[in-house]
């Protein structure tokens, strides 16, 4: 368990995301004035998670190869509001850039819950990095969907498998019935849960700790730098690896930002989006991996790994759940399961080394 200081930093972590206020004004998008541009991206994580890391790696990349042209300020998440916030605001242009969990964005895209669906992608994360990253079908039928609703998909990216915390381990589906799971807001993660029995409770994730502390859940799914980061394991002691999915996030940006920039700019925003799709797998691997250890190391948290058996009888209860994600998404939604189905046969069947399936990969 950890020491009281660290507690009550965690606790002032969570009382600034709490208040979540609108407190800075910005002006216009792209804004500068005669020294240059600031490009602003909030993320929806606090500092020192996967999305902090991509950020100000983005800031230091950019600054650097712009000589300064271009000014990158970044806002963790608790400066700016919620995840529904930040959207809201890269829509209306006041940000240029954010990240934008599918798991947040259900009921703006539903074609963004496709994430949302369990066993679907592979079991194998660097098959379903090459594929996230690198299949133009599956891409270009997402990044229409953000288009429509005013957003410009620029990546998607991988934080780690998605793993359960309880007081309890969730080992088969009868450990779900009546288990109060807190998830993100996507009406089709509360059917992906409701599917194993579980009474799925979608809130905003400022409000999880608390919620987990005062028993008004019994658990919350997150990758494991993000339970550690977040205390979750304080109030929580045992992590289920079922590994149903990996918890993918996208970064968007305002629209019009990218075809509004000077050719030299969009030339390194470019590269520097395509160098970082490499670089941000490697390092939540390790951040994971790292917190796993850290976890493990404090004591008094159990970890269960599912076997094969295991793992097949949630994924026969969330096949249906397929279904309800075309009803939402309709036929582009469709498409996108087949081509993304279709491209993770093709990347397991090709013969690029994968990554293994150790708990942390
Ligand atoms: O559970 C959530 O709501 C959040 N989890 C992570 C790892 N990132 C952002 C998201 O809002």
């Amino acid at each position: 368990m950890r020491s009281k200081a660290a507690r009550s930093k965690t606790a002032m972590t969570l009382q600034l995301v709490a208040l979540g206020s609108l407190s800075l004004v910005f002006g216009c998008g792209g804004s500068g004035d005669a020294s240059g541009q600031v490009w602003r991206i909030a993320i929806e994580e606090i500092e020192g998670s996967v999305q902090h890391a991509y950020a100000t790696r983005f800031e230091a990349l950019i600054e650097e190869r712009t000589g300064g042209r271009v000014r990158v300020e970044v806002y963790p998440y608790g400066s700016l509001g919620t995840s529904a916030q930040l959207t809201e605001q890269v829509r209306s242009g006041a940000l240029q850039l954010a990240f934008a969990s599918p798991g947040h964005l259900g009921s703006v895209i539903p074609e963004a819950q496709i994430f949302s669906l369990h066993f679907l992608l592979s079991d194998d994360a660097v098959v379903n990095q090459r594929v996230l990253t690198r299949d133009g079908a599956f891409r270009g039928l997402l990044a229409d969907a953000y288009r429509e609703h005013g957003l410009e998909l620029v990546a998607i990216v991988q934080e780690g498998w998605m793993v359960w915390s309880a007081n309890k381990a969730l080992r088969t589906p009868a450990d779900f019935e009546g288990f109060k799971m807190r998830t993100m807001v996507s009406p089709l993660l509360v059917e992906a849960y409701a599917a194993y029995g579980a009474d799925p409770t979608p809130m905003p994730y400022a409000e999880v700790y608390g919620a987990l502390q005062l028993g008004m859940v019994d658990g919350q799914v997150n990758p494991v730098f993000a339970i550690e980061e977040m205390s979750f394991h304080e109030v929580q002691d045992h992590l289920t690896f079922a590994r149903h999915a990996p918890f993918v996030s996208t970064l968007v940006t305002s629209p019009g930002f990218v075809t509004a920039l000077a050719p030299a700019d969009r030339a390194v925003f470019e590269g520097v989006i395509g160098e970082l799709d490499g670089w941000i797998f490697e390092t939540q691997r390790r951040f994971n991996s790292e917190r796993l250890d850290r976890i493990v190391a404090e004591g008094g948290t159990q970890i269960v790994e599912l076997d094969d058996d295991e793992r097949d009888a949630f994924r026969e209860l969330g096949l249906p759940v397929r279904e309800t994600f075309v009803e939402m998404a309709g036929e582009r939604g469709a498409a996108m399961l087949e081509a993304l189905s279709l491209g993770v046969r093709r990347a397991e069947g090709s013969s690029e080394p994968g990554a293994g399936s150790s708990p942390e990969a």
